[in-house]
C-alpha cells in the first residue's frame, strides 16, 4: 500500500479553473480514468481523471476552490508503492512559454504590407488520435471571431470538447459538416486573418494537413470537457457552452432534458426550457424553481372540450397566483351569533323595499369591517415597497368580491365607515350590477384597503379567501346556520354565521388577527356597538 498525491494536469494553460464539482468522497474506491473533481475555466469544463486507481483517503479541494496545473487534488491510496504518473508533483505555475500550437499550418513569414491573409485551422491536440465527431458549427460564413472564440464541438466517446480560434479573423469558409468525423490535424475551417501577422498564402490550402506544431501562433486553452458530471447526475451530457449558458440562466442541468446524441443537452434544449418556465410561471406554475405541474393528455381519457379563458379570468389567476406566492397566509376562522341582526334586518324589510333597497347581511358586515379597521389600524395598512415600512391608511376603502359571468371582480366601495347601512345596501347592489354588466371602470375597482368575499347566498360553512394583495386581510362569508348554543342554562337555537379572515403574517400578528375578529364578532353580535 502506498499513498499517491494526484494533482491537476496539463489543462492547456488555463489559470484559476474553478472546481465546480468534487465526484468522489473518502473512502470511495475509484479506477484508473474516474473522474475525481470537475474543473471549469472561462471556455470549457473538464473532468480531471484518476491517472491511478486506489481509495480515496484525503480530499484536499472543495467546490469553489481556483485551481492551477500541479496543485494537489486528492490523496489515494493504492495496491501498490511502484512509481506511477500519479507520483507527488511539486506545485508548478502554469508553462510560461505558449503551447505549441497545433491548430494552424506553418505560418509563412509576413509579407511587407500585408494586411490580410486567409490561413487554414486545424483541429489542435484533442488528446486522441481517434476520430471524433463534429456535433456543433458555432460559427457562420462571414461571422468574425475573437481570438479563443469557440468555433465547433467535437465529441469522443468520453468527452465533448470546444476548438477556439487561434487568432482573431473572419470566417471565409467551413470544411467540415456536422457529424463529420475528423481527428487533430483535420482541417476545420479557414479565416480571412486580420493584420497578417498569422500571414499565410492561399497555396497552403492546397497541402495536406500538417499535425505539426508551429511555435508563432500561440494555441488559446484547450480543454476537453467531460461528458459526465455535472451537478450530481453522472449521466449529464453537455458542452462548456451549453453549461455556460444553463449557470447564465440558472438552470439545473439535470432538470434539463437533451436532445442530442446519447440525449446530450444542447443550446436549444436549455432555451426550451427556460421558455417553458417562463411560459408556465404566467399561467399555472413551473418558474423559480417551483415544480411544474405535468402536462396531461386529457383527451386520451374522454371527450373533452378547451374554451378560451376570459381576460377576467386569466388577471385573476395571475393575481391570485402572485398572492399566494408572496403572502405568507394564516386563516382563522370564528362562527358569530347574528341572531339579533337577522331580526333586526327582518324588521327593517318593509323599510327596505320602501326604499327600494335590498338589506342583506353584507351591509352590515361591511360597516362593522370598517369600525374594526379603524380600531385595528394594521389590517387596514400595506407593507411598503422597501419591506421596512408600513403604510397606514387613514381612509377605508373595502373592496367586494362580485361574481360574474366574466370572472371575479372586486369593485371598491369608498369611505365605508363614514357611510349610513342604506347608502351601503344601495351602493353593492349598484356596483355588483355594474360588475354584472361589465360596467365597471378601472378605478372603481382600486384603492381597497381590505375586501370582503362573501358567500352567505350561495353556501359552505367555510373556506379560505386568498389576500388581495397589497392589502394585507380579507373576510370570508360564508352561510349562516342555525345552531345550538349554550347559554349558560340550556342550548338556544342561534343564527351562527361562519366568518375567516386571511390575513399576511408578515404585517398581521395572531394576535392582530385575533382582536379584529373578536371585535367583528362583538359588533355583529350587538349592532348597536356600531354607533359607539
Ligand atoms: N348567510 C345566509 N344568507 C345570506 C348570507 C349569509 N352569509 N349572505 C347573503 N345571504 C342571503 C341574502 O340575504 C339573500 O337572501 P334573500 O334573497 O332571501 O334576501 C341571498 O342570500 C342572496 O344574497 P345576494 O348574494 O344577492 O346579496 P349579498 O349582498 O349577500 O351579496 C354580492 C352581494 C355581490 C357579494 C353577491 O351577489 C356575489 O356576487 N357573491 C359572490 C361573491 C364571490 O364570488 N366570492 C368569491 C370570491 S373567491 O375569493
Amino acid at each position: 500500500m502506498a499513498k499517491q498525491t494526484l494533482t491537476v494536469p496539463d489543462i492547456g494553460g488555463a489559470e484559476d479553473a474553478e472546481v465546480i464539482e468534487v465526484s468522489v468522497a473518502v473512502g470511495d474506491r475509484v479506477d484508473l480514468e474516474q473522474g475525481l473533481i470537475v474543473l471549469e475555466s472561462d471556455k470549457a469544463s473538464m473532468e480531471i481523471p484518476a491517472e491511478q486507481a486506489g481509495t480515496v483517503v484525503e480530499i484536499l479541494v472543495k467546490e469553489g476552490d481556483a485551481l492551477i496545473e500541479g496543485a494537489a487534488i486528492l490523496v489515494l491510496e493504492t495496491e501498490s508503492a511502484a512509481p506511477s504518473k500519479a507520483e507527488p508533483e511539486p506545485l508548478a505555475p502554469p508553462p510560461a512559454a505558449p503551447e505549441p500550437a497545433a491548430t494552424a499550418e506553418p505560418a509563412q513569414v509576413p509579407q511587407a504590407g500585408d494586411k490580410t491573409a486567409r490561413q487554414q485551422v486545424l483541429v489542435p491536440d484533442i488528446g486522441t488520435d481517434e476520430v471524433v465527431e463534429v456535433i456543433e458549427i458555432m460559427v457562420a460564413v462571414g461571422d468574425s471571431v475573437a481570438e479563443g472564440d469557440s468555433l465547433l464541438v467535437l465529441e469522443s466517446d468520453k468527452a465533448s470538447m470546444e476548438i477556439p480560434a487561434p487568432f482573431a479573423g473572419e470566417i471565409s469558409s467551413i470544411t467540415v459538416g456536422e457529424g463529420d468525423q475528423v481527428s487533430q490535424g483535420s482541417p476545420i475551417v479557414v479565416m480571412h486573418v486580420a493584420g497578417a501577422v498569422h500571414a499565410v498564402v492561399d497555396a497552403i490550402l492546397a497541402s495536406p494537413p500538417k499535425p505539426e506544431v508551429n511555435a508563432e501562433v500561440p494555441t488559446p486553452a484547450l480543454t476537453p470537457t467531460t461528458l459526465a458530471p455535472a451537478g450530481n447526475g453522472r449521466d449529464i451530457y453537455a458542452g462548456p457552452a451549453v453549461r455556460k449558458l444553463a449557470r447564465e440562466f440558472g438552470v439545473q442541468l439535470a432538470t434539463v432534458s437533451g436532445s442530442g446524441p446519447k440525449g446530450r443537452i444542447l443550446k436549444e434544449d436549455i432555451q426550451d426550457y427556460v421558455k417553458s418556465s417562463l411560459r408556465d410561471g404566467a399561467t399555472a406554475s413551473g418558474a423559480g424553481g417551483i415544480p411544474a405541474i405535468p402536462t396531461v393528455d386529457f383527451a386520451k381519457f374522454g371527450e373533452i372540450d378547451i374554451q378560451p379563458l376570459s381576460k377576467v379570468d386569466k388577471l385573476t389567476a395571475a393575481n391570485m397566483q402572485r398572492s399566494w406566492l408572496n403572502v405568507p397566509h394564516v386563516t382563522q376562522f370564528d362562527d358569530v351569533d347574528i341572531s339579533d341582526l337577522e331580526e333586526f334586518r327582518a324588521q327593517m324589510k318593509a323599510e327596505a323595499e320602501r326604499r327600494a333597497v335590498k338589506l342583506t347581511p353584507l351591509p352590515f358586515l361591511l360597516k362593522a369591517c370598517a369600525v374594526a379597521l379603524r380600531d385595528n389600524p394594521k389590517l387596514n395598512a400595506s407593507l411598503a415597497a422597501d419591506g421596512e415600512h408600513l403604510v397606514y391608511k387613514q381612509y377605508v376603502h373595502i373592496g367586494m368580491a362580485v361574481d360574474t359571468p366574466a370572472g371575479l371582480m372586486v369593485p371598491v366601495l369608498r369611505d365605508v365607515d363614514r357611510k349610513s347601512l342604506w347608502d351601503l345596501a344601495a351602493e353593492t347592489a349598484e356596483l355588483a350590477e355594474r360588475a354584472k354588466n361589465r360596467k365597471l371602470k378601472p378605478a372603481d375597482m382600486q384603492g381597497g384597503c381590505f375586501s370582503i368575499s362573501s358567500l352567505g347566498g350561495i353556501g359552505g360553512t367555510g373556506f379560505t379567501p386568498i389576500v388581495n394583495a397589497p392589502e394585507v386581510a380579507i373576510l370570508g362569508v360564508s352561510k349562516l346556520a342555525v345552531k345550538p348554543v349554550w347559554n349558560g342554562s340550556e342550548f338556544a337555537p342561534r343564527k351562527m354565521l361562519p366568518l375567516a379572515l386571511s390575513y399576511d403574517h408578515r404585517v398581521v400578528n395572531g394576535a392582530d388577527g385575533g382582536r379584529f375578529m373578536s371585535q367583528l364578532g362583538s359588533l355583529l353580535a350587538d349592532i348597536r356597538r356600531l354607533l359607539l
